[in-house]
């Protein structure tokens, strides 16, 4: 399964709700790009998940639905390493020696934080602060090359590239650094009601973010109720943000570029914008949907799918961490 001559990417997705189509087109679809030619790890990043509160029941179940989603979307475990973070401790012991290599300062410019740390209200979980040092460990600990990530990640990974930098140059050549992977277009899917905000599946609102496991009949309502303007052209530019949105999700799923759906909607309303999307998304996530549901109803091959995961996880990252340990003097 890893390949010595081959590159390593690694990425995640937290199972602190119901995945997005953000998450699908600014992460899944890039994975299933790359899955060939790389020595993949994809990861539950469950450990991210508890930053805010979870209840344990719901993340129980969202865990392994994430890994159902990960596999119906076309992700092969006999080729792919697939496993929940917290399985494998390496993360949360590299985790704490990356948090002693690391600025308070640097913490406090993340846009993220700023962002999350005002919905909690005063009583502000430290992991939240700190999830960019765990988010560096988790790349770290697989000398990977490249993260394929949306680009509201973009600025974590310049966290992590900047604590490997620090590593390497106080003792020796120990960490890769890692390069990030953004397609323009999906790399940032917007709120279906605030298309000036990031689509999150955490959002209070349901109706701004499309779900993976959404129904035909919320689809249809979410896109048709979707905030546009009342230029009523379709054009793709940054005066018409919700245009624009549709346009990178359309996109995002016929391949085409930004100026041929223009040409090819001259003329005609937002409303067969909508409808043609609707269509797309529908035929793009029903086949997923189905498997989703017959992965989730076959939770042993789910378990044998995550715990060889986790030994292969395992084995790779605590060569990592015993050199890191090596290096600090630890005996
Ligand atoms: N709207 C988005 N557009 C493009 N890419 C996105 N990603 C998430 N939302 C979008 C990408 O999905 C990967 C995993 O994200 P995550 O769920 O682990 O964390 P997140 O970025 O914090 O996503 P959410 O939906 O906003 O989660 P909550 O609401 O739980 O905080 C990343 O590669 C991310 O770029």
């Amino acid at each position: 399964m890893n390949n010595q001559n081959m590159k390593t990417i690694f990425s995640g997705i937290q199972p602190s709700g119901d995945l997005t189509i953000g998450n699908y087109f600014g992460a899944i679809k890039n994975w299933l790009k790359l899955k060939d030619e790389y020595n993949c790890f994809f990861c539950i990043v469950d450990l991210h998940a508890i930053t805010v509160k979870q209840e344990p029941k719901k993340l129980r179940e969202k865990i392994l639905e994430v890994l159902a989603i990960y596999l119906a979307c076309g992700i092969d475990p006999n080729k792919s390493n697939l496993f929940i973070q917290s399985h494998v401790s390496t993360h949360a012991e590299l985790s704490w020696i990356l948090n002693c290599y690391t600025y308070m300062g640097e913490l406090s410019r993340m846009t993220q934080y700023k962002e999350k740390s005002l919905k909690v209200g005063e009583s502000i979980p430290v992991g939240l602060f700190t999830y960019p040092i765990l988010m560096a460990s988790d790349i770290l600990l697989y000398n990977t090359d490249l993260v394929p990530v949306g680009s509201d990640q973009k600025q974590h990974l310049e966290l992590a590239r900047d604590i490997a930098e620090r590593f390497n140059s106080l003792y020796s050549e120990t960490f890769k650094i890692p390069e990030p992977y953004i397609v323009q277009n999906s790399s940032r899917i917007m709120s279906l009601q605030n298309p000036l905000k990031k689509m999150s599946k955490s959002d209070e609102n349901e109706n701004s973010y499309l779900k993976i496991m959404d129904d035909e009949n919320s689809i249809k309502r979410k896109i048709s109720r979707s905030i546009t303007d009342s230029m009523g052209v379709i054009s793709y530019n940054d005066d018409q943000p919700g245009i624009k949105n549709l346009i990178n999700i359309l996109i995002s799923i016929t391949g085409e570029t930004p100026k041929e759906v223009e040409e090819r909607f001259e003329g005609k309303g937002y409303g067969e914008l909508k409808k043609e999307l609707t269509s797309l998304l529908i035929d793009e996530l029903s086949p997923i949907q189905k498997q989703v549901n017959e992965f989730m109803k076959n939770k042993d091959y789910l378990e044998e799918v995550y715990t060889k995961g986790k030994e292969t996880a395992y084995i790779v990252s605590n060569k990592i961490l015993r050199k890191v340990k090596r290096k600090i003097g630890f005996i």
